[in-house]
Formats: structure tokens, sequence, C-alpha cells
């Protein structure tokens, strides 16, 4: 069976986690929460495998102290978790659910007498229906909506918060939601996309210099990224392999970085950008203090006549998870040169995610999901791999603790290195979680 690497091959101050998200996890029919887009997304039929939403979930909202002993258990350093802005504010703005304000705020404390570093991130995807029925990313005002979010979770947790990340994912919350339709609100418009691209940015900005001026510090975001191959060498297919490329993997990055977004993109989203647009760059390019890095898989990308981008997923040859997704682990190693090349230029980069979905079987109480801790091992290697040609990666964050609710998938795919019974809500350590204990285990020198 493959061996994951032990931390003693890191450097002493690299830092292991893991992280979750609060929709995905918490039961989001508890606590005075209010109505987000992921649940009316998954009332419409179609959205999402079996119209499941997170209204249960794992309800870590009642279990969270058994969650984070798991943690510890698992001799991680950090723990990634986000807070929801509808149950912190159930109408987005305006009035504070104390509830669920107290709620975040047993959690840290919770993190801290267990010797965990909270790793906060503000928004992981469950835009306030409020908010969403005044156009949600697409409404420029939705920058100060949440930088008004922002400060009512600083001021009762900044004292106590390791990191912060403004945003996970950039690309779900404007492309994937609004382009490709995929994800709440559902939408499939460029003009919606561009705004929303341009707007989730703008919110990243004013909310990373608004927090900077309140004090808070190592302030970052999480961007996702995928290893874009282009399926043939033609002129075609390597034109639509560069627009997916930048798209997915240089646009947010761009924006976030350099205060631009890459030509390919303005080739097609410029006409829909806002008015007066550029005005904007200089505030989403906020100074940041470390980058977080998304990786899971890569895509082979064909050219698709029609109108721009002119891309097109297709099959590739590599073995691939639950989802489907190729696996790949190069593709980090790419990411991580890239980003500290590139962009981030000399700043800390964090994978603040990688893992597997898998077929995991339950075998008389175990899961031996010896394919997640090759996957794991894999990534890890390449991560090194990244280190070794000078990146300054200082940690490594696994997705996800839980078995939990993956969005359009429902709670069919499970990413946990914990399984999850979704009727007792029983939670099992599989495999992968001892391997990992064990592997990051300190030994006294
Ligand atoms: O479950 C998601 C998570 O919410 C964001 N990153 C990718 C994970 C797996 O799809």
């Amino acid at each position: 069976m493959t061996q994951l690497p032990d931390r003693s091959v890191f450097p002493n101050d690299f830092l292991f986690g893991v992280s979750t998200s609060a929709y995905q996890i918490e039961g989001h029919a508890q606590g005075g929460v209010g109505s987000t887009h992921w649940d009316s997304f998954a009332a419409t039929p179609g959205n999402v495998a079996k119209a499941e939403d997170g209204a249960r979930a794992c309800d870590h909202y009642h279990r969270w102290q058994d969650d984070l002993d798991l943690i510890r258990d698992g001799n991680f350093d950090v723990y990634r978790f986000s807070t929801s802005w509808a149950r912190v504010m159930p109408e987005g703005r305006g009035a504070v659910n104390a509830e669920g304000l107290d709620f975040y705020d047993r959690l840290v404390d919770g993190m801290l007498e267990r010797g965990l570093k909270p790793a906060l991130t503000l928004y992981h995807w469950e835009l306030p229906s409020p908010l969403a029925d005044l156009g949600g990313w697409r409404n420029r005002d939705v920058a100060g909506w949440f930088t008004d979010y922002a400060e009512v979770v600083m001021k009762r947790l900044g004292d106590r918060i390791w990191s912060t990340a403004t945003i996970n994912e950039f690309w779900c919350v404007a492309w994937l939601s609004h382009f490709i339709g995929a994800h709440a609100p559902g939408l499939r418009d460029i003009r919606a996309a561009a705004r929303a691209v341009h707007h989730v940015l703008l919110a990243h900005g004013t909310a990373a210099r608004a927090m900077r001026d309140w004090g808070v510090d190592n302030i970052g975001a999480v961007f996702n990224f995928e290893y874009t191959q282009p399926e043939t060498d033609s002129a075609e297919d390597t034109a639509a392999a560069r627009n997916w490329d930048a798209i997915y993997n240089r646009m947010f990055l761009g924006a976030a970085f350099h205060g631009a977004y890459p030509d390919e993109v303005l080739a097609g989203i410029a006409p829909h950008l806002p008015d007066n647009w550029q005005d904007d760059m200089a505030t989403i390019a906020a100074p940041l203090d470390w980058c977080g890095v998304n990786y899971y898989t890569r895509k082979v990308i064909a050219h698709q006549p029609g109108p721009w981008p002119n891309t097109h997923e297709t099959k590739g040859d590599l073995p691939v998870t639950d989802m489907g997704w190729e696996i790949y682990p190069d593709g980090l190693r790419h990411f991580l040169s890239m980003v500290h090349r590139d962009y981030a230029r000399g700043l800390p980069i964090y994978v603040t995610e990688n893992g597997m979905a898998a077929p995991d079987a339950l075998v008389n109480g175990r899961i031996d999901d010896r394919d997640r801790i090759a996957y794991l091992a894999q990534h890890l290697d390449a991560a090194r791999a990244a280190m070794a040609g000078g990146v300054p990666l200082k940690g490594y964050f696994t997705w996800s603790l839980l078995d939990n609710y993956e969005w359009a998938y429902g709670y069919d795919k499970r990413f946990g290195i914990v399984h999850v019974d979704f009727d007792s809500l029983e939670r099992r350590p599989k495999a992968s979680y001892h391997a990992l204990a064990q592997a990051l285990e300190r030994v006294r020198k």
C-alpha cells in the first residue's frame, strides 16, 4: 500500500490541515439561519442529485466538538472552516443572528482549546436569498454588503483567527454559477457571468482593504485551478485550451495580483463588464499576505464551434476519481510554480484544498480507502517537488474532514477522510484518516 510522506520530510514550520465549509457540513436548517440561493437552487428540479440540500448535512452544528476532536486526534495543525453569511446575517444585511455568531465564537474557542489554528473563509458559496433577490453577485452593491458582513465576523472572531480568506474559489462563484449554470444561481448568461466575475473580485478587494484597516493580518484568498490539456495539437484546440486556462486559471489571479484581466478573457467579456470597470482594478488588487491553491484535476479541452470561448470538455485517458475527474498530480506542481513565479511572487502559498471522491465501501465497519491514500501521497510528492523548485509552500490542507454535501452531486460523492452515515450521522475515520494521523505525528527530537 502507498505510504504517505512523513511530517519529518517537510520543513519544521510546514502546516497540515483539513478543510470544510459551512453549508456542506453544518445543517443549514438549524440555529436561526436565513435562506440561501443554494436552498432554492436545490429545490428546483434537475439542479441537484435527488434535489438534496444542506438542511441537515453532517449536523456539525450540534456535533462540532466531536468533529474538532477528530481534527486534533488526526494530528493536524490547522482547521480551515467557513462562516455562513446567512447564519451570521439571515437577511444578508442589517440584523445579526446572535445565535449564529455565538456558534462560531464557540467553534473558534474550541479550535484554540485543542491547539488548532483557525483558518477562516468568509464566503464559501451560501449567498443569503434576500441578496440573491437583488441580483446577488451581479449587483455591484455586493462589495459593500460583503464588507459589512466581514466586519461583523471579524469584530467578533478576529482576535483569535490565524488566517482569513475572503472568497473560496472565485471561478465557481462567478463562472460555474453564472455562465455554465451548474451551481447556484444556475444562470447561463455571459453578461451575468462578466458582472459576477468583476463584482466577486471587487468584493474581495474591498473587504481585504477594509480588514487591513481594521488591523486584521494574514489575509489571503483561495483560487481553484485545473490543468488544461488541449485534446490535439491543432491550432484550434490549442486556442481553445488557452481560453479555458485563461478563464479558469488566470482571470481571477491576474485581477487579484496584477489588477488586469487576461487578453483572452477580455476578448469575450469586455462588452459585458460594468461601465468603467477599469477604475476598480486598483481596489481589486489589494495587497495580500498569502495565496491559497485548490487543486484536484486536469481537463482535456477541444475547440467548440460557435461563440466565444469556443471550448468543449472531452474525455482524457488518465485514471479518474468518483467525480470522473482525471488524476494528474503534476498539475499541482505546475500551478504552485506558476502562482509563485507569475503572481504571488514571494508570498507564502498554501494548498488549501486537495483530495478525492472515492467509491468508499464500508466493510465490517471499516473503510479501506487506499485509493485516497495514494492520491494524497502523489499530490504531497508533487507539492514537495514544487518546494524543491523554490516555491514557498507553507502548508497543505486535505479536502475534506467529513463526507459532506457535494453541491450539485448532493450526498452521493464522498470526499471525507472520515465517513459519515447520512442516516445515523455516525462518523467513522477511514484508513486515510489513520494514515494521515500516523504520518503527521510529531516525534519529539
Ligand atoms: O466540495 C468542494 C468544495 O466546496 C470546494 N472545492 C472543491 C470541493 C470538491 O468538489
